[in-house]
């Protein structure tokens, strides 16, 4: 088998979905929309933002996880590592308040099987949630 799917390596679940958005925003065909990005994610801004500030951050492997359900302590680096990003953009973004949201199943919300984490702020207080 090739290249990408082979990085899975102990997952709890081996990734089986089809290339998705996202895959192709990783590949480049979709152009980077200028946030802070490193090694391990590539952040962007969400097409439907539903806030001023809404970036989706990814992590470029997919390290066999489409979605949080299936997360096992070898993904605790890659998703540790999502929350301290989704921190540096707040503060790039001088977020006053913000919020962190991973959509887990079709009854969770979740459009796109490539795990991300949506960081949205800014604008009008945020209804309280919890
Ligand atoms: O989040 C999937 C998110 O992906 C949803 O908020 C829309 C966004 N999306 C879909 N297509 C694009 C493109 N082309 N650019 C940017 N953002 C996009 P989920 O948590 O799976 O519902």
């Amino acid at each position: 088998a090739n290249g990408r799917w082979d990085t899975i390596l102990h997952a709890g679940k081996r990734d089986t979905e089809p290339p998705s958005i996202l895959d192709k925003f990783l590949a480049k065909e979709i152009p980077s929309t200028g946030v802070l990005g490193d090694d391990s994610v590539r952040p962007f801004r969400d097409i439907a933002p539903v806030a001023p500030t809404h970036v989706l951050i990814i992590p470029k492997v997919r390290n066999g996880l489409t979605q949080l359900r299936h997360a096992t302590a070898d993904h605790a680096g890659v998703l540790g590592h999502m929350l301290e990003v989704a921190a540096k953009i707040a503060k790039e973004e001088e977020l006053e308040g913000f919020r962190v949201v991973v959509n887990d199943g079709a009854k969770g919300g979740q459009e796109v099987f490539h795990l991300h984490m949506h960081l949205i702020g800014g604008g009008k207080d945020m209804e309280k949630l919890g």
